[in-house]
């Protein structure tokens, strides 16, 4: 990954920068209902963190997993992800409304969303034995003048939200979602794309029967895969979005605008071909809140205060990890 000492360091004197780069998940709307997501910058640092339907995480630097955790737990849910505590209710059929934080217009990349069904109780369920099936892709929508437009552009084009439809047919049961925006910007390097992995919890009401196969979140990628390493700074012919093909029944996603064919799945099917004209173009705006967003401002775990550098235990670890980037 790219790694530039200089840049953590004046990062870390100005604590601010490192907290607003890049993005995670602030809130889910569903059927109307705002569901507060894993807050990062409050809820680590939280005596008693709310409980909510989004899954923990210590991606603290809101960084992301490269290519070389493909294969690590953290590529399921994000970094030492652990199960929310609570679960929405959703109708097969519904649409869930994901709430970004600004997401920078550089990170151009795939937005793809996946389902797995816990076979029980999510809060509890073990992470490594999720099988997940993509419901939703949103890949190079237009190349015509490179980097192009992406899934990602969409994504901030809808005030960074992101819509994806529940597929009507699948069974009842309690699932994973598994929301995920992945970055091109150095992916012409091994290694280079940044998945930015965003967990919660459903409850599937429906009269569907479909149990999709599904892939486990440390099989979905290779950094081999046509869609992970990829130069997008130049003209592209097409491309892959990377994992498993879409399931019957899957969508778009609210990026997808359809108007070309540049979306190849990695089965050779057409990608997004499902419009999407009953989704939100707008996020709405919460009805019930089941959780009050905090107004106080994130509070770091420490904030050097002179020329000495002292990195919190938990930031030198994802430094190890290899969480940053600038
Ligand atoms: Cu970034």
């Amino acid at each position: 990954m790219p790694f530039c000492m200089l840049a953590v360091i004046s990062c870390l004197i100005a604590w601010v920068p490192i907290v607003i780069a890049h993005g995670y998940v602030t809130g889910i709307v569903i059927g109307g209902t705002y569901y507060s997501g894993y807050l990062i910058p409050t809820f680590p640092y939280e005596k008693n963190p709310p409980e909510v339907i989004a899954w923990s995480t210590t991606a603290t630097s809101l960084g992301f997993v490269d290519g070389t955790g493909y294969a690590s737990p953290d590529i399921i849910c994000h970094q030492n992800a652990k199960p929310g505590a609570k679960t929405a209710d959703i109708d097969a059929g519904g649409t869930v409304e994901l709430q970004w934080t600004t997401w920078p217009e550089s990170h151009h990349g795939p937005v793809v969303d996946y389902l797995a069904n816990c076979n029980g109780d999510c809060s509890t369920v073990d992470k490594s034995k999720l099988e997940f099936f993509k419901i939703g892709e949103s890949g190079l929508i237009d190349d015509s003048n490179p980097p192009g437009k992406w899934g990602s552009d969409d994504l901030i084009a809808k005030n960074n939200s992101w819509s994806v439809k529940i597929p009507t047919t699948i069974k009842s049961g309690n699932y994973v979602l598994r929301h995920e925006i992945i970055a091109l910007h150095s992916a012409e390097n091994k290694d280079g794309a940044q998945s930015y992995p965003q967990c919660i919890n459903l409850k599937v009401t429906g009269s569907g029967t479909d149990s999709p196969p599904g892939t486990l979140g440390t099989a979905l990628y290779k950094d081999t895969d046509a869609g992970l390493q990829i130069n997008i700074y130049q003209k592209l012919s097409g491309y892959t979005i990377p994992g498993p093909p879409l399931c019957p029944g899957g969508s778009g996603g609210s990026g997808g605008s359809n108007d070309s064919n540049t979306n190849t799945s990695s089965s050779g099917q057409p990608g997004s071909t499902t419009t999407t004209s009953a989704l939100a173009t707008t996020p709405v705006q919460a009805t019930t809140s089941t959780y009050k967003q905090p107004t106080a401002p994130p509070q770091p775990p420490a904030t050097p205060t002179s020329s000495a550098i002292t990195l919190p235990s938990g930031l030198a670890s994802n430094l190890l990890d290899g969480s940053y980037s600038f």
